[in-house]
């Protein structure tokens, strides 16, 4: 059948979606309304005080635009880093903004947060849109901005060794129930011997060599912090020589205590797979590169422990469809995300139909990795377009092979796709639109 066929079939009352271009209105509508559970981000509540990162000067000092700053401004790092908050975000936008076309998505991503709140997006300095940040009080602003992305919910990246946050936690406040919290396991399983003083000063007895005492001592450290924050899953951070088992920390580790506890808790591990730290120090944290990491070794993990969960993500383009085939193969295994250098638009479109094609419905499209709260208006925004596109693709190929689709059934694949597999991963319930067609996330 050939488009013009498929455009000039009418639509009967029975609510399929016969029409190519209704069923591109039907998808557009659907996506663009959809409510999000965003499963991976590094934003904070507001009870983590000035962890709760938003405003003009805290979206330009976004490390993705750091780096790119380094490409086109002759200063150097050591001048830059000496600088104030302020004047950074002044040179970032002088030289990126000002100077040249923002072309980048760290950079439109900038523009159309600009553009959504009704800011010039051609202005040649910051004085305007700095006005309009100190006018907004936090918690308004926080409403405004979640309802703008339609995020409903928002899981925090917590680290029970980072004095920052451990002291909100520890005064036992009571936690916008809008987020949530994801226990982070980097410090532990990749710099061992940096956790080790940090668990004993909390009062673990915990040492350099990993013997039986220090093994028990870590798990009650974990089930300490569960029990404190209540995360919906554990997670780390990993380079791309990652393997398992390994007779290292991190192999013992992960084998005789985390995986123990994410059993006895029935809890997921994310593993963030194949990012390089520190390939140029000078950068700071926006120095980090990547590079391409053996999948084989994650069905390894989910072969030997069937009775774990792993959301799985992995940071190079060439792990992609591999990730896909070990899906396949284990259903204990979510893959999840677009991550970081892959949060683009050509990027997300390749794997978001690689993944339509593998796995149907059964994986998590994305996150939004966001570190600023206004970062959501645009990282939502542009993943929902190219979201929407795939899906759209998919139908229409559907449709071609003889099923047309309900918008029902679009609000189910879509409300799956964007909440309902995290929260059901993760043991949060199905968002109630699964069984009654209204689209609302109960606690
Ligand atoms: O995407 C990012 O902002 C990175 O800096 C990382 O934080 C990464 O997402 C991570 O969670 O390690
Ligand atoms: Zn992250």
């Amino acid at each position: 059948m050939t488009t013009t066929q498929i455009d000039d079939a009418t639509s009967k009352d029975d609510g399929l979606a016969r029409d190519a271009r209704e069923l591109r209105r039907h998808v557009d509508e659907v996506i663009a309304a959809m409510p999000v559970t965003d499963m991976h981000t590094h934003l904070y509540a507001p009870q983590f005080g000035e962890l709760n990162l938003w405003g003009i000067d805290e979206l330009l000092n976004y490390h993705y635009l750091i780096a790119e700053l380094f490409r086109s401004s002759t200063i150097t790092y050591e001048k830059f880093w000496g600088l104030s908050k302020t004047q950074q975000a002044d040179l970032i936008w002088r030289a990126l903004f000002v100077e040249q076309t923002p072309l980048s998505e760290a950079t439109r991503g900038v523009i159309a947060v600009l553009s959504t709140l009704g800011l010039n997006t051609r202005a040649t300095d910051l004085r305007e849109t700095r006005e309009f940040f100190r006018a907004q009080s936090a918690e308004d602003y926080l409403a405004r901005v979640l309802k703008l992305s339609r995020v409903s919910e928002v899981v925090m990246t917590n680290d029970p060794l980072d004095e920052s946050e451990t002291c909100t936690w520890k005064s036992e406040v009571k936690v916008d129930t809008r987020f949530h919290a994801a226990l982070r396991l980097d410090r532990i399983l990749n710099s061992w011997t940096d956790a080790v003083p940090k668990m004993s000063a909390q009062g673990y007895q915990v040492q350099s060599e990993i013997d039986e005492r220090t093994i028990s001592e870590t798990r009650r450290f974990l089930d300490d912090w569960i029990a404190r924050m209540k995360p919906l899953y554990l997670g780390v951070s990993l380079p791309d020589d990652f393997t398992y088992p390994e007779d290292t920390p991190r192999g013992r580790l992960l084998r005789d205590a985390v995986l123990p506890v994410c059993r006895e808790h029935d809890l997921s591990l994310s593993l963030m797979i194949g990012v390089r730290r520190r390939i140029n120090p000078a950068l700071r944290m926006a120095g980090d590169g990547l590079g391409r990491a053996d999948v084989n070794v994650v069905a390894h993990l989910c072969a030997e422990n069937p009775d774990a969960r792993f959301l799985v993500t992995f940071l190079s383009r060439e792990n992609q469809h591999e990730l896909c085939v070990a899906a396949r193969k284990f259903n204990n295994l979510m893959p999840f995300g677009c991550w970081w250098f892959l949060n683009n638009a050509s990027i997300i479109s390749e794997i978001t139909r690689e993944r339509i094609e593998l796995l149907g419905t059964s994986f998590i499209p994305q996150h939004s990795d966001a570190r600023v709260l206004d970062q959501l208006l645009y990282k939502w925004t542009h993943s929902r377009r190219v979201i929407a596109d795939a899906l759209y693709e998919s139908y229409e190929g559907l449709l071609r092979d003889g099923r047309a689709v309900t918008r029902r059934e679009i609000e189910r694949d879509a409300t799956k796709l964007f909440s309902g597999n995290f929260r059901q991963w993760v043991g949060l319930g199905a968002p109630e639109t699964i069984e009654s067609g209204t689209v609302m996330h109960t606690a």
